[in-house]
C-alpha cells in the first residue's frame, strides 16, 4: 500500500487530491501538508496533517522519514499571476520547494509527481495543437520555473533513478477550493460571479484562448499517471494534457444556457493578459493518451452543468 506525502495540501489541487487519494488508498496513508493550518479544511480533519514549509529541506526530510512515505506528490507553488509579481520569491519557493522535495525522493527512494503548466510554453512555441516537445522559451517567471523544474525532474530520474512524473496543465476549474494568483483562474470566478451577481467583469480580453480542464480530470490523471507501468513512459516530465481550449466568451455562452440574464464585460489586466497571449492556444495531449491512457470526461457544457449545479449548492 502506497504511503503519500502531500505538499501545498490545502491548495487548489491538494484540496480535492488528498481526499480522492485517502478514499482510494486509505485515509492514514495520506500525510497533508501544508505551510498553515486550517483547522476545519477537510484535509485536516480526515487524516494526518504536518505544517510544512517546502524551504525547510530538513523538516520535510523528517516529516517524510517519520511516516516513511514512498511517493511525494509536491504541489506547494506560487502560480503564475503571483510569481511575476513576486518574482525572486517565486524562484526561492518555487525551485528552491521543488529541489528539497525531490532529494527527499532520492534520500527515500519515492516516486515523485510534480505539476508544469501550459505557463512552461513562451511567445515562441507553436501556439495550436503545441505538440509534447516543442520549443520552451517562456517569458515569465512561472514558465522560467516550470521549464528548469521539468527538467530537474528528468535530471533526478536519469542520474538517480527517482521515478519522477510530471503534467503540464492547463487551467484549473473547480468548486471546492478557490486557485490564488494564476492568470487562468478568471474561469473560476466566472462561475462564482454568474451566481452571486449574474454578471462579471473579466481581466482577459475577449478572443483569447487557452486550454482548461475540471478539477475531477486533472485528479484522475494525476492518478492514472502515478499508477501507469513505469515502462510505458517515454516524456515523464511533463505531459501534455487538456480538456478544452476556450475564450472568456465561450464560457459566457455556455453560462448563459443556465442563466439567461448572465452578462460578460472586459475590464482587461495588462500583466494577466500579457501572460495569457505568451501561452499557446490549445496543447496536443497525445503522448499522455498513448502512454498511459488519458481521457478527459469534462468538456465545456459538461463542466459547466456540474459546476453550476454544484456551486449553486454550496452558495445556498
Ligand atoms: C496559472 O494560471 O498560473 C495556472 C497555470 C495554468 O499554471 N492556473
Amino acid at each position: 500500500m502506497k504511503k503519500i506525502l502531500v505538499t501545498g495540501s490545502l491548495g487548489q489541487i491538494g484540496s480535492e487530491l488528498v481526499m480522492k487519494m485517502r478514499e482510494i488508498y486509505g485515509a492514514d496513508q495520506v500525510i497533508a501538508s501544508d505551510i498553515r493550518n486550517m483547522d476545519d479544511h477537510p484535509a485536516v480533519q480526515s487524516g494526518p496533517f504536518e505544517i510544512l514549509d517546502v524551504t525547510d529541506a530538513k523538516g520535510m526530510y523528517e516529516i517524510a522519514k517519520k511516516y516513511q512515505v514512498d511517493t511525494i506528490i509536491h504541489l506547494a507553488a506560487l502560480l503564475s499571476a503571483t510569481a511575476e509579481a513576486k518574482p525572486l520569491l517565486a524562484w526561492n519557493l518555487n525551485m528552491g520547494g521543488l529541489v528539497n522535495a525531490l532529494e527527499v525522493a532520492r534520500e527515500l527512494g519515492c516516486q515523485f509527481f510534480t505539476p508544469s503548466s501550459i505557463g512552461a510554453f513562451g511567445p515562441a512555441t507553436p501556439k495550436d495543437h503545441t505538440p509534447q516537445v516543442t520549443i520552451q522559451r517562456p517569458t515569465t517567471m512561472y514558465g522560467v520555473n516550470k521549464v528548469a523544474g521539468e527538467l530537474l525532474c528528468d535530471y533526478y530520474y536519469h542520474k538517480f533513478g527517482v521515478d519522477t512524473r510530471g503534467l503540464r496543465f492547463p487551467g484549473l476549474i473547480s468548486y471546492v477550493a478557490p486557485p490564488g494568483g494564476g492568470t487562468t483562474d478568471y474561469a473560476v470566478e466566472i462561475y462564482y460571479e454568474a451566481l452571486r451577481k449574474g454578471r462579471y467583469s473579466c481581466y482577459i480580453a475577449k478572443g483569447t484562448y487557452m486550454d482548461m480542464m475540471y478539477m475531477p480530470d486533472a485528479l484522475n490523471a494525476i492518478i492514472a499517471l502515478m499508477e501507469a507501468d513505469t515502462s510505458r513512459l517515454k516524456h515523464r516530465n511533463a505531459y501534455n494534457v487538456t480538456a478544452m481550449s476556450a475564450a472568456p466568451e465561450d464560457f459566457a455562452a455556455e453560462i448563459k444556457k443556465h442563466i439567461p440574464e448572465f452578462e460578460i464585460d472586459y475590464r482587461v489586466d495588462p500583466v494577466r493578459q500579457s501572460i495569457a497571449d505568451s501561452w499557446p492556444n490549445s496543447i496536443d495531449p497525445t503522448a499522455a493518451r498513448e502512454e498511459w491512457g488519458f481521457k478527459a470526461e469534462f468538456d465545456l457544457e459538461k463542466m459547466t452543468t456540474d459546476m453550476l449545479a454544484k456551486l449553486r449548492q454550496k452558495l445556498d
